[in-house]
């Protein structure tokens, strides 16, 4: 095709069809200070062989609060090729190489990961974009991990973290989202110890860290400084 992918390796090994589709997706390619240098397909992003070279890529884990202070978990459905089935923040993906959602001034590149963020609610969970305003999403700081998912895949990625919290609708799409669930602190902590679930890689990383020191501060959220440095976790 026009992108130069071929698909028909990831169809002979059986990946769901929908998922492959979107592999073609356009992810901002950036070097470690996320300036973004290029493009390249969430496929190419996502391959070990080229992670393992230096490539990375722009993304969002946005984590969603109701009125009551709980945060909706999803567990990915068993068609995602990379981290199939497990549990996670309310909504990951990538800004896409288009105007809007691109950016590398800071602030520009904010705007743009909450207008992929809404763009995800919807496509992910049937959150309507009207449920989850701009201005609602605060965006806290950046964090620069990578993580393998099965050997031939994985992340490499700057993450950009939005919280909001706001009621919502939601409607979960099974290509992406197994189950949901909102949870309370002690909740989550109890979902760790289960035998039987496996969680991401990145949810893990940032439950271990700052999770837990922002969610007590939800409702003075809006007050929390904007972070200009790069977490490399
Ligand atoms: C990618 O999430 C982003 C992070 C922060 C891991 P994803 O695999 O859920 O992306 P997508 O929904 O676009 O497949
Ligand atoms: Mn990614």
């Amino acid at each position: 095709n026009q992108n130069g992918i071929d698909s028909s390796d990831l169809q002979s090994a059986g990946y769901d069809p929908e998922q492959i589709r979107l592999m073609e997706e356009v992810c901002i390619v950036l070097d470690s200070n996320d300036k973004p240098i290029g493009t390249g397909s969430k496929k190419l992003c996502h391959l070990m062989t080229n992670i393992n070279k230096g490539l990375l890529h722009r993304a969002f884990s946005v984590f969603l609060f109701d009125q009551e202070g709980r945060l909706l978990l999803q567990q990915r459905a068993d068609e995602k090729i990379t981290f199939p089935g497990m549990w996670t923040n309310t909504c990951c993906s990538h800004p896409l190489g288009v105007p809007g959602e691109t950016g590398s001034e800071l602030q520009e590149s904010i705007l743009g990961v909450k207008r992929a963020a809404q763009r995800k609610l919807d496509q992910e969970l049937g959150i309507k974009s009207e449920q989850v305003p701009l201005d609602k999403f605060k965006f806290l700081t950046r964090i620069h991990y990578l993580a393998p998912s099965d050997g031939k895949w994985g992340e490499h990625e700057i993450d950009y973290i939005l919280f909001i919290q706001t009621p919502v609708d939601t409607v979960p799409n099974p290509n992406e989202v197994k189950d949901v669930k909102y949870v309370t602190q002690q909740e989550l902590k109890d979902m760790f110890k289960t035998d039987g679930l496996t969680f991401t890689p990145w949810f893990k990383l940032i439950c271990e860290s700052l999770l837990f020191k922002w969610w007590d501060n939800l409702s003075n959220i809006h007050s929390v400084a904007e972070d200009q440095d790069i977490i490399r976790m």
